[in-house]
């Protein structure tokens, strides 16, 4: 056989993986979840209660006792506890699992999983949407009924990474989100900064110019600057995406006249193992890890800057 003629090896989905983790800090599934499974959880998530006005506090209740801090699932308030049985579509589909052992290696750690509401304009009350307008962290549960705070809602965020919420710990987890019905541009779809990665942790509110339709410069301080590109993840019933937790990535507002529900986990290497993210890391030129990982709040957890880039993408 001529040198001309030899057939292309294609990669396998773990080696795929790893090297869109590389070059983009992300890795889109081709093969969706099953579809079916997730309509069906989502079935039984909207029985659970309206995701509309009646989620929130009312203004003299709020601000009789504002609490910043705690409002996201947890356990024992987690929604997805009693749904454990029905989630194996996620995390036991075959090519789930692969990708995640290429990445993280034998015997991931699920960090934390939950479901998370974009919630749309009409069901946020309107003294509310006054208070929030600009800022950074749209996350709704401070405004949530207690009751209701086993989801996270949002009214989009902007640019970020999941290191925010983990001061201190080395970058060594990545975030699997799963859309459980058709989300369009409509429906909050999540914005991915392909490539933003590679200039490791960087502390929130993040440097970024746009220079194009599609197109970020991003710069991360002494660490470095990058072109990157704006991915919208849209998709049908059982879409699936996983990013590294340097990859910045916000949503905007929900503009249908429904909510947008996904699943979203946090998912970490095994301790001691190598594995593909050792070679992802390897190629980061800023810091692994932030001692501080925001600046856009008060020690209340109040926002205090107020700016929003996703907005403008
Ligand atoms: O689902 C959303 O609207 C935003 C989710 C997100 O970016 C996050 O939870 O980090």
């Amino acid at each position: 056989m001529s040198a001309m003629a030899q057939p292309k090896t294609i990669p396998s989905l773990a080696d795929q993986v790893v090297s869109d983790f590389v070059r983009d800090g992300a890795h889109v599934f081709e093969q969706q979840v099953d579809p079916a499974a997730a309509a069906d959880l989502l079935t039984q998530i909207r029985g659970l209660r309206r995701f509309d006005e009646t989620l929130f506090l009312s203004e003299a209740e709020f601000d009789a006792d504002p609490q910043y801090t705690g409002v996201n699932p947890k356990p024992g308030r987690n929604v997805l506890e009693r749904f454990e049985d029905r989630l194996g579509f996620v995390e036991q589909a075959p090519h789930i699992v692969e990708a995640l052992t290429a990445l993280l290696g034998e015997g991931y750690e699920i960090l934390n999983k939950k479901v998370v509401c974009g919630v749309p304009a009409k069901s946020v009350p309107e003294w509310l949407r006054r208070r929030i307008h600009g800022n950074p962290v749209n996350n709704l549960g401070a405004y949530v009924k207690p009751a209701c705070r086993d989801v996270t809602y949002f009214y989009g965020i902007d640019f970020h990474q999941d290191l925010i919420d983990y001061k201190d710990r080395e970058a060594d987890f990545l975030t699997l989100y799963v859309y459980l019905h058709p989300v369009t541009r409509a429906d909050a779809p999540l914005y991915l900064l392909e490539g933003s990665h590679r200039l490791g942790g960087s502390v929130f509110p993040h440097d970024l110019t746009r220079t194009a339709d599609d197109a970020w410069l991003y710069r991360n301080g002494p660490h470095g600057e990058a072109g990157v590109r704006q991915r919208i993840l849209t998709g049908g019933t059982g879409f699936a995406a996983m990013w590294h937790a340097c990859t910045l990535h916000g949503t905007q507002p929900d503009a249908a006249d429904h909510e947008r529900i996904s699943l979203r986990y946090l998912i970490a290497r095994s301790a001691a193992k190598r594995s593909g993210m050792d070679a992802v890391n390897a190629t980061l030129s800023g810091p692994l890890s932030l001692s501080d990982t925001r600046k856009d709040l008060d020690a209340a957890g109040a926002a205090v800057i107020r700016q929003n880039t996703v907005l403008k993408a």
